[in-house]
C-alpha cells in the first residue's frame, strides 16, 4: 500500500508526544514546492517553443530562469505557510525574514540552494533542490536574525533534496533517519519508496571533478593514484562517477555507497561548495544514514559560520572511503 510523504511524517511526530507539527507543515511546504518547481524543470527542453527567460508566452507569463523560479517559489510558499520565521537562500545576499505575526510567531527558519546543478538543465541531466531546517535562536515574536542563519550543522533539524531525475524523489533526514519519497504523478504525492536509507560502510565509487588534478595537493593526487590502483583483493581500482551535479552525485553516493569530493584546489583554496546551501545539509543526510562528512580536517557539521556565504572543501560518504581519502590529505588540504 502507497504511504504519502504527509502521512509518514505524521506518523512519525506522532511518536513525540510534545511535537507540535510545525516541522511536519515546513516539510509539506517544501514538498509542494518541489512540485511546482518539478512542473517546470519538466518542461525545461521546451524553452526554445515556450520562450526564454523574459519572454511573454501565450497565456501572458512571464518566462522565468529555472533557477530564478525555483527560488521565488520557495521563497512564497514558506511565507504563506506562517510556519517558518525566515530564509536564506543561495540566489539571495541576505536572509530575509517573513514579518507577519504568524511568521515571526514561528519557530524554525529554512535554508536552501533552489536549484542546485543548473548548467546541467541543458544537457537535460538531474538537478535538485537542497533544503535546512534550524530552529532559531532569536526570540519568538521578533524578526528572525542573522544568527539564526549562522549555526554549525550539528543543530539542524532536518534537512534533505528533492532531486529531478528519471524520476522525481524527495529524501528527508531526522536525526532519527533518512526516508526517500518518490513522486507519484498521477496523484501528484511523494510516496515512501526508500524507507530507512542506510549507506554502505565501504563503497567503490569515487566521485570528484577529476579534470582538476593538476590543481590537486599532493595528498589529494595521492589518494586518486590510490583510487586507480590495481588491487583486485582489495576492489580496486575504483569505479568514477561525475555528474557534476551535487544532489545527483550524492543520491548516487547514498544508495551505492562510495565518496564524493570537492576539495580545496589552486583556483578554489576554501573549495567551491557552500556550507549552508550544499555542504552541511548533505552532512546531515548521510550521517543519519550511518555515513561521514569531513572539510579534510574535522567534521563538516561542527564548523560554526562566519558568513552565509562561505565555502568549505567536502570529503563525505561511506566511512571507511572518507577515513581512507582523510589519511592521504590530512594537514595537506590547502593545494
Ligand atoms: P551551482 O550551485 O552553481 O549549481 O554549483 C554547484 C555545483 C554542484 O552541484 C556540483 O557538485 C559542482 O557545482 C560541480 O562543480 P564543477 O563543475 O567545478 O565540477
Ligand atoms: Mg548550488
Amino acid at each position: 500500500m502507497l504511504i504519502t510523504m504527509d502521512e509518514f511524517t505524521i506518523q512519525e511526530t506522532r511518536k513525540f508526544p510534545q511535537a507540535t507539527g510545525e516541522l511536519s507543515a515546513l516539510l509539506r511546504d517544501i514538498g509542494l514546492a518541489g512540485k511546482i518547481i518539478n512542473k517546470n524543470v519538466r518542461k525545461a527542453g521546451l524553452s526554445d517553443i515556450l520562450g526564454q527567460h523574459g519572454a511573454t508566452n501565450v497565456q501572458g507569463e512571464e518566462q522565468m530562469k529555472l533557477d530564478v523560479f525555483a527560488n521565488d517559489t520557495l521563497i512564497n510558499i514558506l511565507k504563506n505557510s506562517t510556519d517558518c520565521a525566515g530564509i536564506a537562500s543561495e540566489e539571495n545576499d541576505e536572509h530575509l525574514c517573513y514579518e507577519d505575526t504568524y511568521s515571526a510567531n514561528s519557530k524554525y527558519v529554512v535554508l536552501f540552494d533552489p536549484l542546485d546543478g543548473s548548467s546541467n538543465i541543458d544537457v537535460n541531466a538531474s538537478i535538485g533542490t537542497i533544503f535546512s531546517i534550524y530552529r532559531r535562536v532569536s526570540p519568538l515574536g521578533q524578526p528572525c536574525t542573522k544568527e539564526d542563519f549562522l549555526q554549525p550543522g550539528n543543530k539542524l533539524m532536518a534537512a534533505g533534496y528533492i532531486i529531478y531525475g528519471s524520476s522525481t524523489m524527495m529524501v528527508y533526514a531526522t536525526r532519527m533517519s533518512v526516508n526517500g519519497f518518490t513522486l507519484e504523478p498521477s496523484i501528484g504525492e511523494f510516496c515512501l519508496s526508500h524507507p530507512n536509507i542506510t549507506l554502505p560502510q565501504n563503497g567503490k565509487i569515487y566521485s570528484l571533478n577529476q579534470g582538476n588534478t593538476n590543481k590537486y595537493s599532493e595528498g589529494m593526487q595521492n589518494f586518486l593514484t590510490y583510487c586507480m590502483e590495481s588491487k583486485k583483493e582489495e576492489g580496486r581500482p575504483y569505479t568514477h562517477r561525475y555528474i557534476g551535479s551535487m544532489v545527483a552525485d550524492l543520491h548516487r553516493t547514498l544508495i551505492k555507497g562510495g565518496i564524493f569530493i570537492y576539495p580545496a584546489d589552486k583556483s578554489n583554496p576554501k573549495g567551491k561548495l557552500r556550507l549552508q546551501y550544499e555542504c552541511n545539509p548533505m552532512t546531515f543526510i548521510v550521517e543519519a544514514a550511518g555515513g561521514t562528512g569531513s572539510d579534510g580536517q574535522g567534521n563538516i557539521l561542527d564548523i560554526v559560520p562566519t558568513e552565509l556565504h562561505q565555502r568549505t572543501p567536502i570529503f563525505i560518504g561511506s566511512k571507511n572511503m572518507v577515513a581512507k581519502a582523510l589519511e592521504f590529505v590530512q594537514d595537506k588540504v590547502t593545494a
